[in-house]
């Protein structure tokens, strides 16, 4: 041990810990990571200016969001090992009230929605848990948590210093906490949850309530407080969060845009990194490379912060009516563990990697002072030392985003990309660097099923169209409030009486029906007939929908199908929002415009497929199903298949699908809306998950309801893979950080794995079956569409095979003889290594 007595003095608290994560870091290897959470924590939760400190020692904490809801319980062991083994110590949740309490007093916590069996699987996984109660939570789900019957309370006004409103949080949290402290989940009774939350990102809508806001701070602070959990407490993007709870960062760039905790001893923590943008229906895909959120992270601990949560970590799926107004059904997909619970690399891999090198710099950074050294306009170095000791790590950074820097650095000379940081764990070697990824990459593949598309043998009924309905009003209901949010349809119905000289004289010009709608779709019936469909969008929910309809002299019935995708999440008075047909009006009429929007109007809450719950077996007998034959709007399909071969993930493709929502064996899988294209003229998203528990051996029961004119002939069954793996390793590589250990303060490697090299492992044990892709030399593209460049070694691919057939994991040093280095057909050029190889099962 390197630490001299003089420091034993000095940090007698510490000693404990130093000499503990030196044990650690013998038995690390391959995941090397030397901060196993231990969750038996019995001294309990505090915090000092400079981290979380849990059974009296400081920690950095790396922390990833997984929401219990948004994935099966199945698969919640297999989740959390992926995120342990990617180096986490901390799972973040909210808790989401609108699926325990759905009617008031009527409570729900089985299966998906089992909250205790969650975080005592973190606890089981020797991970640390933060629990985020809200109750208001945002978090792109239906209502921003809150249950709808909460917007039926007399008087009441959300998230404000309002009696009933403080009311019913209060019970709610009360009955949360007391829940966990009775199966004494609470670091300080021996459980994982180490931090709770209360409340939401309020400071963006602070304001709106003036005073009323300010003091609602204060008592949902005070509250919290008093429930005694012995724990700290956080409040997310709340700068005037009371004492002793506290306020921390959300955002992207937590290391540039945070300006601190608002006292001293409070420490910097970062409780929502998003790691790509949630998407609505409508939106092209979300990126954030991986690279990017490396900058983040890395420059976030190089300036005093301790706790980094990824927002999502695995984002999974919003099943059923859960996701909030126009989400896609898809969450965070483009997460480290992607929607399918599989590894998204290189950006699982590299804050792995990430995760290890600042944890080898773990006790300079809790214990070390930081000083900061501007060694150019863009470029400076963070230190952190302890003066008379050995401790040092550095982070140097190169803030000019398009040039590649050059650093003189204690002596030494680093080379850093442009917008890059390097860590260097003793001051002196650079085990990683933001920009440049050592880790495996990996593509997703979607493979038809042999087994599921035999033979759907779809059937089909059509859902009735009321023209005439009782429930009258004179103007038409607004739809939040006729849901209830218990079903995403409401129909409305009037009828007018016309004149023969009503009607335009010419045959080929026709009225026009106008529906101005609050949101956020509507299918028009005249006479029975379907009309069209129109919608709003997240950002404009309201629209107009405007068609030439054919009217008949006499009795006309105007049918209106109002359509829901969620309630909205967020902004102040969400209890105000409103949504559904307002102003109907037909154009064109000889008589002149005629105004229908207080015509009076019938009203049912509901289609009849789903009262009769035609998408469960049983209830699929209570209609009589045709055989597949035109495509009518509105209608329910039937079809059976088998459980796919294997086990890997399964979804549904979509294709030929309009809008509407999927049920296997009677369980909502969640809204689909192929029909609204994004700018890239594609659908946001046409696979959608079946969790592989839903699932029977054979004689699944399928049941679509499609709203537009959709015919399921062509959708298909896939299973989801992420067998084709690659790597891409440069000469200016740094060597893989997977391979230090660190012995109090300084590292230690063997020279040999010092050099470049390809590393590659398959998932789940395959074996690499086929080498696809290899080129030493300047070989360029993205794993799954590499190229050839400018010049390249002809044995690349038998080296790698010679390397890698039918191994689960290989490595190809860059220096292999095997290159054939005598033959460099381009010398003088810095080379990279790119192979592209696919795994499976040998049989
Ligand atoms: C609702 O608020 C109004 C106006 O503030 C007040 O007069 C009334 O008593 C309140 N009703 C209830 C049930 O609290
Ligand atoms: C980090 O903490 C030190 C010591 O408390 C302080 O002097 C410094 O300003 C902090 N740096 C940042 C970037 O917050
Ligand atoms: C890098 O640039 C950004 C944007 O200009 C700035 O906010 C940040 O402080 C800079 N960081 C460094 C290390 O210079
Ligand atoms: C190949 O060489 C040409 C000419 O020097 C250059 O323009 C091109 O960018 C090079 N291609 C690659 C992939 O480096
Ligand atoms: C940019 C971004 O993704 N922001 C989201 C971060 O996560 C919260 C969830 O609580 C969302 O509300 C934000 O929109």
């Amino acid at each position: 041990m390197a630490v001299s007595g003089r420091i034993l003095l000095r940090i007698t608290l510490f000693t404990l810990l130093v000499a503990s994560s030196i044990a650690h870091d013998k038995k690390d290897h391959d995941d090397g990571d030397d901060h196993k959470a231990e969750n038996k924590v019995n001294q309990g939760v505090t915090y000092d200016g400079r981290s979380v400190i849990i059974n009296g020692k400081r920690e950095l904490l790396f922390s990833g969001s997984i929401h219990y809801p948004r994935s099966t319980p199945d698969t919640w062991p297999d989740l959390l090992t992926k995120a342990k083994y990617g180096g986490l110590n901390v799972i973040q949740t909210y808790v989401f009230w609108n699926i325990h309490e759905p009617i008031e007093g009527q409570y729900n916590f089985e299966g998906q929605y089992d909250l205790v069996k969650f975080i005592k699987l973190i606890g089981e996984h020797k991970m640390y848990a933060t629990l985020r109660v809200g109750p208001f939570i945002q978090a792109e789900w239906n209502h921003g948590g809150l249950p709808y019957w909460l917007r039926e309370v007399r008087n009441i006004t959300f998230r404000s210093d309002n009696e009933p409103f403080k009311h019913y949080m209060k019970k709610f949290v009360t009955m949360i906490i007391d829940m966990m402290k009775k199966e004494k989940l609470f670091a300080s009774q021996g459980g994982p949850i180490v931090l709770s939350q209360i409340e939401n990102e309020y400071n963006t809508i602070q304001l709106a309530f003036r005073e009323l806001g300010d003091s609602y701070v204060q008592w949902a602070g005070k509250m919290a407080v008093g429930l005694n959990t012995e724990v700290p407490w956080i409040m997310c993007k709340q700068r005037d969060a009371p004492d002793p709870i506290i306020n921390t960062c959300n955002g992207r760039h937590c290391g540039d845009t945070f300006t601190g905790p608002n006292r001293r001893n409070k420490p910097s923590l970062w409780t929502e990194n998003w790691t790509a943008q949630y998407r609505v229906f409508g939106d092209p895909p979300s990126q954030r490379s991986a690279e990017d959120l490396a900058y983040s992270v890395a420059r976030f601990f190089s300036k005093n912060g301790s706790l980094v949560n990824y927002y999502m970590y695995h984002g999974g799926t919003n099943y059923g009516r859960t996701s909030a107004a126009f989400t896609t059904t898809r969450y965070y997909d483009e997460a480290p563990l992607d929607e399918y619970g599989l590894q998204r690399d290189p950006k699982w891999g590299h804050l792995k990697d990430l995760h290890k090198a600042l944890n080898l710099c773990k006790k300079a950074l809790l214990w070390g002072s930081p000083t900061v050294q501007k060694l150019g306009p863009d470029q400076e170095v963070r230190t952190y030392k302890q003066p008379g000791t050995s401790l040092c790590a550095a982070f140097l950074a190169n803030n000019d985003t398009q040039n590649a820097q050059t650093f003189h650095f204690r002596g030494k000379q680093y080379r850093l990309p442009a917008r890059s940081i390097s860590i260097l764990p003793d001051c002196k070697t650079v085990v990683y660097n933001t920009q440049m990824i050592t880790a495996q990459h990996n593509t997703r593949n979607f493979v038809r099923s042999a087994t599921a598309n035999k033979n759907f043998n779809w059937q089909m009924y059509k859902e009735y169209v009321p023209t005439q309905l009782g429930s009258m009003t004179k103007e038409p209901m607004e739809l939040y409030e006729l849901t209830k949010d218990t079903t995403d349809y409401a129909w409305y119905t009037t009828s007018i009486e016309l004149g023969p000289r009503d009607l335009p004289m010419k045959k080929e010009i026709f009225p026009v029906l106008r529906v101005a709608s609050l949101g956020h779709g509507l299918l028009a019936f005249v006479n029975g007939e379907y009309i069209g469909f129109a919608h709003g969008s997240k950002v404009e929910k309201s629209f107009v929908f405007q068609k030439p309809v054919k009217l008949k002299a006499g009795v006309n019935q105007i049918t209106l199908l109002g359509t829901l995708v969620g309630l909205p999440d967020s902004g102040a008075y969400m209890e105000h929002r409103f949504a559904g047909p307002r102003s109907i009006t037909i154009l064109g009429l000889n008589t002149g415009t005629l105004d229908l929007s207080v015509n009076g109007w019938g009203h049912q809450v509901g289609l009849n497929g789903e009262k009769k719950k035609i998408y469960t077996e049983k209830g699929s007998t209570k209609v009589e199903w045709r055989k597949l034959s035109e495509s009518p709007a509105l209608t329910w399909y039937k079809g059976y298949f088998d459980t796919p071969e294997g086990n890997n993930p399964v979804a549904i493709r979509m294709t030929g699908m309009g809008k509407g929502m999927v049920w296997i064996n009677g369980q909502n899988i969640g809204r689909y809306w192929m029909s609204y294209l994004s700018p890239l003229k594609q659908p946001s998203q046409s696979e959608y998950q079946i969790p592989r528990s839903f699932l029977k051996p054979t004689q699944n029961l399928i049941v679509i309801l499609e709203e537009q004119e959709g015919n399921p002939k062509d959708v298909e069954i896939l299973l989801v893979n992420r067998d084709t793996i690659c790597s891409y390793v440069t000469e200016y590589h740094p060597p893989s950080v997977r391979l230090f250990e660190s012995k109090g303060g300084s590292l230690r490697a063997k020279v040999d794995d010092l050099k470049p090299k390809a590393e590659l492992t398959c998932p789940n044990h395959k074996k690499i079956v086929a080498v696809e892709f290899a080129s030493f030399g300047d070989p360029f593209g993205a794993c799954g569409s590499y190229s050839l460049g400018n010049c390249t070694f002809p044995v690349s691919k038998k080296v790698a095979e010679k390397f890698c057939l039918g191994k689960t994991s290989c490595q190809i040093p860059l220096d292999a003889e095997d290159f054939d280095k005598q033959n460099d057909a381009c010398p003088h050029m810095k080379k990279a290594l790119a192979v592209q190889v696919k795994c499976a099962y040998k049989n």
